[in-house]
């Protein structure tokens, strides 16, 4: 049914007189805001209260999809297109004279991850809910999401995202069904009469999760599932007893505890520390959700037998583990089974997908911390890892380093990547050189013993939120070119290809994209003070800071033309906008100072009127989900510069292909099967394979130094380093490229991969050069960018993973 925008005036209306007591005349912004935003969720609520039934019916699976992390961002603009009724909305607040672009701009993003697992997890749930299976994300409620991301004299300075300010209008509490969670305490043993042995778990703390829900709506879909957060609180309020003696810090710190497990997101991505709190955290949710869906599961069925017959349970990376040894604490120690059919039920109900083979990201606990703080799970941890030992030795009798290579427990550290291998029925990469990376690499033991075990789901993303939302110019074009098919199939953009020797075609695309860069010129005059020219090519690398990633290796690329230019002043180039926009973890040394040289650089080419025509840089602060949306259908060039063998997949790279970015990228992760849907005519590749990164690695001979040596250009960028950018030195990267050996400088081959990085931009500049050319491969880039659709990879997880179906089709 669809609504007039008279019914939603009233609607409107309604909200705002009982929410707030107030007529739209004198209402606040925020106020309207809100008041549009409840009108929806009852719309949503309602279609979610049409599928309960159905949703619960044990012989109807659904997936559980356990992240620490979701990155959502924006709501509003999202369900009202799911919905249908963008214009509907749109008609409506006009009436009050309002502008539905500026409400989206008011709504902070739901910044509950930090990168591109987090950013997954929630394309994932928009693919579930359109392709009408059931599903629900199960996650923290974190009171603080992301950093917000300050840059202060050319430095990041980090501040607190207070997203529930105005972001816990999505949020829906359900109080009743809150669940306890106990840490801490003793195992105590006690025997009946029957001589049966039974654990008791003595003088623990006890910590309340309250479940926040957020209803997650599908395109053009019946289904509405949910993404629940959990919130913790704490049972008592405060101790009395310790307040009338007088000591009322001491009475408030259990509740303070309590507290703090939900407080903030961990802003380390891809680098683990064995941190308590971290530990407090992953229990926190993954003990309330387990017991949420066995409570949900024995009001359908007798007993849990059939458990794995009604939720396949995903685990985003080892983040969620725990859900393995607690499944099976709940199993046997509240629900009487023994450990051989716990294991078979649980063994069948889980599976992993790893997203990492950095090691530094790969979690290991220290022993004796998991024990203090969950007694129960490390014994049950310990009995998995000693059955586990059994089977390697007869898998592998004579092979004494690979079996302790493959332990769950060792050295004093739980390896929760092992852990995770052992009890999943199925592992998945995240793109084929990932998943090729598993086999013979990081899991090559496991793989030997159990190859079944072992597949490829490569990532895809919610692209109507890129395209159709984030795009709207290039997604009417596309309609009028294709018709509106390719909404619900994203294969269909392929039927562009029909059009890529149509002189008109190529125009409007040109003519399209021109105007999407002056939306981000716009932006970037009034948040960086800096005039871009519309006509330069929109250069872009945006993604969390990390070295792996190579940031660097493209300002190496920027230097080196700012040496030439400064050399030869009258050289003819084609302007380029380099733009930048990336976060660093706060503890990360680094990272920072790469963002600091970004920074440093742009201020330095800005001064120079004999390059700043030509060359600029920008650092775009605060890149987030709403930014990316603005600078996703602006960029000409999509950075994609990792070390090959690094980035597991990206996903960026797929939000750009499809807004007409070219890739410019190394053979890593998905940028492979980029060139496989485009083809080599339409990116520019350079760089080291990951053969061969192998065989330097091994050989241990590279000397960043001797290039330097070599090659005068990366000396002279070397120097123009340590000189001083803006009077500011970078000594410490110098240092870190050129000084230790045997892989201790350069680890991830910049120096190495310069000349050919260096040549590649030169065909970039080159392609430009002929419009024709350019807007041709920009084309085919959208055209082929249909098969990275978060709706095909979730097909894909639930045919060959979790055994799920729309819930339409098995009616
Ligand atoms: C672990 C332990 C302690 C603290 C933090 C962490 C932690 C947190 C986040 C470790 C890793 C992450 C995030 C990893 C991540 O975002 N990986 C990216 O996943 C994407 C989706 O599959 C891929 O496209 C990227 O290639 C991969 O880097």
């Amino acid at each position: 049914e669809k609504f007039l925008a008279k019914e939603l005036i009233e609607r409107i209306e309604g909200k705002l007189q009982r929410n707030f007591g107030r007529e739209p005349e004198d209402a606040t912004k925020q106020q309207i805001f809100r008041a549009v935003c409840l009108v929806i969720r009852d719309m949503m609520s309602e279609l979610w209260l049409e599928n309960q039934e159905i949703l619960n019916d044990p012989v109807k699976k659904q997936v559980i999809y356990l992240s620490m992390e979701f990155l959502p961002g924006a709501s509003l603009r999202n369900n009202l297109f799911n919905l249908g009724l963008s214009e509907a909305f749109q008609e409506a607040l006009a009436a009050y004279g309002q502008n539905i672009e500026e409400l989206y701009e008011l709504e902070p993003d739901a910044g509950l991850g930090n990168g591109g697992l987090g950013r997954l997890a929630s394309c994932y749930l928009d693919a579930v809910s359109s392709l009408e299976m059931a599903g629900h994300g199960m996650s923290i409620c974190y009171e603080y999401g992301i950093f917000k991301q300050k840059i202060q004299d050319g430095n990041q300075v980090e501040t607190a995202d207070d997203w529930l300010s105005l972001g816990d209008i999505w949020l829906i509490e359900k109080e009743d069904e809150k669940e306890e969670v106990h840490f801490g305490g003793k195992l105590e043993e006690v025997w009946d009469d029957t001589g049966k042995m039974k654990l008791i778990h003595r003088d623990y703390t006890t910590v309340i999760a309250i479940p926040k829900d957020m209803l997650i709506t599908g395109f053009d879909s019946r289904v509405v599932n949910t993404l629940r957060l959990w919130q913790s609180t704490s049972p008592i309020s405060i101790d009395m007893g310790l307040f009338a003696k007088g000591e009322y810090l001491k009475s408030m710190e259990e509740k303070h505890k309590a507290e703090v497990i939900s407080k903030i997101l961990y802003p380390e991505d891809a680098h683990e520390e064995g941190k308590m709190l971290r530990i407090n955290q992953q229990y926190f949710f993954i003990s309330a959700s387990m017991h949420t869906l066995v409570k949900n599961h024995l009001k359908v069925s007798e007993n849990l037998d059939d458990f794995h017959h009604h939720y396949a349970v995903h685990i985003n990376d080892t983040h969620p583990t725990m859900a393995i040894p607690e499944l099976m604490r709940i199993f046997m120690d509240e629900y009487d089974y023994e450990w051989e059919s716990a294991w078979d039920i649980v063994t069948k109900t889980i599976s992993y997908t790893n997203h990492t083979v950095m090691p530094e990201a790969l979690e290991q606990w220290p022993e004796n911390l998991f024990a203090k703080l969950l007694p129960r799970l490390h014994s049950i941890v310990k009995e998995i890892d000693r059955r586990q030992n059994a089977n390697l030795l007869k898998a592998f009798p004579d092979e004494e380093a690979l079996r302790n290579e493959m332990a769950i427990i060792h050295n004093g550290k739980l390896r929760m990547a092992n852990l995770c291998v052992t009890a999943s029925h199925t592992v998945n990469g995240v793109s084929a050189l990932h998943s090729t990376i598993l086999r013979e690499k990081l899991f090559h033991g496991f793989y030997r013993m159990t190859p079944d075990k072992f597949t490829n789901v490569t990532n895809g993303i919610a692209y109507r939120r890129w395209l159709c939302q984030a795009n709207p110019k290039l997604s009417e074009l596309i309609e009028e070119l294709c018709g509106p098919g390719f909404k619900k199939d994203a294969s269909e953009l392929a039927g562009l290809l029909a059009y890529q020797d149509d002189a008109s075609v190529l125009e409007r695309l040109r003519s399209i994209k021109k105007e999407n860069k002056l939306i981000l010129a716009e932006y970037i005059k009034n948040h960086n003070n800096i005039i871009v020219n519309p006509d330069s090519i929109f250069d872009v690398q945006v993604k969390r800071l990390h070295e792996y990633k190579r940031q660097l290796l493209n300002l190496f690329h920027i230097m080196d033309l700012y040496n030439q230019l400064r050399e030869n002043p009258q050289m003819e180039m084609q302007p380029r906008t380099f733009i930048f926009g990336a976060k660093a973890a706060a503890g990360y040394y680094m990272a920072k100072q790469i963002i600091r040289l970004a920074c440093q650089l742009s201020a330095q080419l800005e001064k120079d009127p004999a390059v700043r025509d030509r060359i600029k840089l920008v650092f775009l602060e605060n890149y987030s989900v709403s930014l990316s949306e603005m600078i996703m259908p602006a960029a000409e060039v999509s950075e994609q510069i990792s070390l090959a063998g690094k980035e597991a997949s990206g996903t960026g790279n797929m939000k750009l292909m499809l807004n007409g970015a070219i890739t410019l990228g190394t053979m890593d992760g998905a940028n492979v099967e980029i060139y496989e849907a485009v083809g080599r005519e339409n990116m520019f590749l350079f760089g080291m394979q990951v053969e061969e990164v192998d065989q330097m690695n091994q050989e241990g001979l590279y000397s960043p130094w001797c290039y330097s040596q070599g090659n005068a250009n990366i000396a002279n960028i070397l120097e123009l380093m340590s000189k001083g950018i803006n009077d500011v030195s970078f000594m410490d990267i110098v240092n870190s490229l050129t000084t230790g050996f045997n892989g201790a400088s350069d680890p991830y081959y910049v120096i190495a991969d310069f000349e050919s990085y260096k040549q590649a931009q030169k065909n970039v500049t080159a392609a430009y050069q002929d419009i024709n050319r350019w807007q041709k491969m920009s084309l085919a880039n959208i055209a082929g960018a249909g098969i990275f659709s978060a709706d095909r990879s979730v097909k894909e997880y639930a045919e060959r993973i979790w055994g799920i179906d729309s819930i339409y089709d098995i009616l």
